[in-house]
């Protein structure tokens, strides 16, 4: 992936600058989080998971969109098998909730998540990429679930993220068969929305995250918090859901201005782009 970096970004600074295995930049609304374990793939150690939750719990007041990429040839390489080798029943358990903590943090956060896909999207890397909110993917991106082959099972919130956006029948077949998906069969089974050239991935989801932070706040979170709880409500439910967020989004100063700024001709119109 391309990693020029524009002369607008800055460092961030107190905790955020101490997560050793991150490395966090800002551009005005939009923060940059970059997994920095490039040597061993991005392989999600407890301490990756753990510096990923802190990240996203303490995004600054100004963030308004996360983008997230990994450093090096390939995106995140999953589990750190290495530090598989010890753990009981028990600790097993507390490892997955600790995921499930993080990952939760990210989807159900304050601010959506663009994720920059390329080379490696594995295990516990497609786990993490299926917590995000828009997934871009480059040529080199390649999706696969080799637990089967290792002699593990999902544990990051796969099971419950994965089918939702492939359907159960495509992830059973990569978890048993070992199957690989090329970029565009990632794209095609719904695993990324956007398909680029190699190196276009920053730029692209940049642009992206700049549109998503201009949105109004309130109708962000709506997106991000009521829509996949409505898809996992009967229609009943999931309709007076929706018009319960629907009032409360329109309702904000932020939804009146703008919808003043329409009408008087102050807003852009919906155009094909
Ligand atoms: C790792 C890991 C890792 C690399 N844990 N150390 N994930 C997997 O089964 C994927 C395993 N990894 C791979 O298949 C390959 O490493 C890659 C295709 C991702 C990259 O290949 P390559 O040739 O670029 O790198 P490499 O030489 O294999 O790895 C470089 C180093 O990273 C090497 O360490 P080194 O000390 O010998 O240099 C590797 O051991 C290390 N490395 N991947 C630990 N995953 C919550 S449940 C989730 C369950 C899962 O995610 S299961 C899937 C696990």
């Amino acid at each position: 992936m391309s990693d020029v970096r524009p002369p607008e970004f800055e460092p961030s600074s107190g905790l955020l600058a101490q997560l050793d295995l991150l490395r966090i930049e800002h551009a005005g609304p939009v923060t940059h989080v970059r997994l920095s374990r490039p040597a061993k793939r991005n392989a999600l150690s407890d301490a990756l998971i753990g510096q990923l939750h802190t990240a996203f719990v303490n995004l600054p007041e100004t963030t308004r969109a996360v983008v997230v990429t990994g450093e090096g040839e390939h995106f995140c390489a999953g589990l750190d098998l290495a530090e598989l080798m010890e753990r009981d029943v028990g600790e097993g358990v507390l490892h997955s909730r600790m995921w499930h903590a993080a990952f939760d943090q990210i989807q159900f956060g304050r601010v959506p998540v663009i994720v920059v896909l390329h080379g490696a999207v594995v295990g516990g890397g497609l786990e993490l990429a299926s917590a995000c909110h828009v997934r871009v993917a480059e040529a080199s991106a390649y999706f696969g679930l080799p637990e089967g082959q290792r002699g593990l099972f999902v544990g990051g919130g796969g099971s419950a993220r994965i089918p939702r956006l492939m359907g159960v029948a495509r992830m059973t077949d990569l978890m048993l068969t070992g199957r690989v998906y090329d970029r565009d069969e990632g794209v095609q089974a719904g695993l990324a929305q956007y398909a680029v050239a190699d190196g276009e991935g920053f730029a692209k989801a940049m642009a992206l995250a700049r549109r998503i932070a201009g949105n109004a706040p309130m109708s962000n979170f709506a997106v991000m918090h009521a829509l996949p709880r409505i898809a996992d409500q009967s229609q009943e439910q999931g309709l007076f859901t929706e018009a319960l967020m629907a009032a409360v989004a329109e309702s904000t100063p932020d939804a009146k201005e703008r919808l003043r700024a329409f009408l008087e001709g102050r807003a852009s119109k919906v155009v094909k782009s």
